[in-house]
């Protein structure tokens, strides 16, 4: 199989223009929001009309169009500045609108997609509770089927979900047991839940580490009742389809990884060479250039293997392995590249105002979100057959 990774004029426009989007609007914030905690509607709405909403989806929706390399590209320009903003966007597009997208009815598509992508609009996936993380297939979470009224019945709660308390969150897709399979497994399957049906109570999570600008909810579902066409896909697809989208998602991971790294060694590179010790700038430490050119390396590998990932995914070739390994290897990258960087700003690194403090934190985020380091390493040895 041959790739072509070139980065043609349409792609350089979009980084180009997602770059000076995140340097100018961003990059200025991102400090101030991430010691305050908060989420901006602002920026957000800005995100929106610069075509960072519904990005993969047809316009016909209302979406971009664009391809998956374009959106790995764009979350990665946002994330090499900030990670809480490259949050709500990858979020939002591969968790949020991609399964109502890829899984919705007709009129499910036409009703909630195109505010969806604007930036006014956010929607949630809502997949993690409280005792069902790695394990996804444990959800407490239950749906009744209410026959007379032709109605299913919600009761449980998730948590962690990103995008799902803001005032501008319209709704939640929900994976939720409904009953049990002729095997005797349990049978899940996913519901259109608006944000404001009766019954729902969304709260923001305070006291994060890490993305502390982005949306983090806790929801509660108590006796929500939504028709049996709110229903998103099949009764007992609903496993199937938290999989897939996660099966995208990492895309969007691992481009948030990989934004992060470089973002790191651009500023730890420019600080190496204008630091000075023992009469020299610390780039020319070996100690410290080794450092950098471990960081270059490690980078180039990444995005080697995400981009390969995101092109099989838009030529519609299998890539669920590939995006697993680049998940699992751009958040290590990050990672490494955070703590690197911060160790060569030495007492400044552990200074909130340098960035480079903010990076070391969100990286963290990146092997425990959107399946954990070792859930990676589960799903990429299950395709070498272990
Ligand atoms: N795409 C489509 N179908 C999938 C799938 C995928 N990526 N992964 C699993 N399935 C299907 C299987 O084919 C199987 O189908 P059948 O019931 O028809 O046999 C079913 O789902 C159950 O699969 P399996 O038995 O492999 O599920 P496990 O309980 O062993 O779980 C892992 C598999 C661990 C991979 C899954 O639970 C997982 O990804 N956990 C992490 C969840 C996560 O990332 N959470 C973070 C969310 S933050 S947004």
């Amino acid at each position: 199989m041959s790739y072509d990774f070139s980065e043609n004029e349409e792609l350089t426009l979009l980084r180009q223009s997602v770059r000076d989007f995140a340097e100018k609007e961003i990059a200025p914030r991102a400090h101030e929001l991430d010691e305050k905690e908060e989420f901006s509607y602002e920026l957000t709405e800005k995100m929106g009309e610069l075509g960072l909403f519904g990005t993969v989806i047809p316009t016909e929706y209302g979406g971009q169009g664009m391809d998956y390399v374009q959106y790995v590209v764009a979350v990665e320009e946002l994330a090499r500045v900030d990670g809480s903003h490259a949050a709500t966007i990858a979020a939002h597009n591969s968790l949020g609108v991609a399964p109502l997208y890829y899984y919705g009815t007709e009129e499910q598509k036409k009703k909630y997609i195109p505010s969806l992508c604007t930036g006014k609009g956010m929607w949630a996936f809502g997949l993690t509770e409280p005792e069902a993380g790695s394990d996804a297939q444990s959800s407490k979470t239950r749906a009744v089927y209410d026959a007379a009224r032709d109605e299913w019945v919600i009761n449980g709660s998730k948590i962690w979900i990103t995008n799902s308390a803001a005032k501008t969150t319209e709704g939640i897709t929900v994976q939720a047991v409904t009953g049990q399979k002729a095997d005797g497994r349990t049978e899940l399957s996913c519901f259109i839940v608006p944000a404001d049906a009766p019954g729902v109570t969304r709260r923001t999570m305070h006291g994060k580490m890490m993305w502390r600008a982005s949306n983090t909810g806790e929801l509660y579902f108590d006796n929500v009742r939504v028709p049996n066409s709110a229903m998103l896909g099949q009764r007992g697809q609903g496993f199937k389809i938290m999989m897939e989208t996660l099966d995208n998602g990492r895309l969007s991971i691992g481009a948030m990884g990989l934004g992060l790294a470089k973002g790191a060694l651009e500023m730890t590179l420019k600080y190496a060479k204008e630091r000075k010790t023992f009469g020299v700038p610390i780039a020319k430490h070996q100690a410290v250039a080794f450092k950098l050119a471990e960081m270059a390396t490690r980078i180039e590998a990444a995005e080697g293997l995400l981009y390969k990932a995101a092109w099989l995914k838009q030529k519609g070739k299998p890539f669920q392995k590939q995006a697993a390994m680049a998940k699992l290897y751009c958040s290590e990258v990050a990672e490494y590249c955070a703590r690197e960087g911060q160790q060569t700003f030495g007492g400044y690194g552990l200074m909130k105002e340098y960035p480079i403090e903010r990076f070391y934190r969100d990286a963290a985020l990146l092997r425990i979100g959107e399946g954990t380091s070792e859930i990676q390493r589960l799903v990429i040895s299950r395709y070498l057959g272990c």
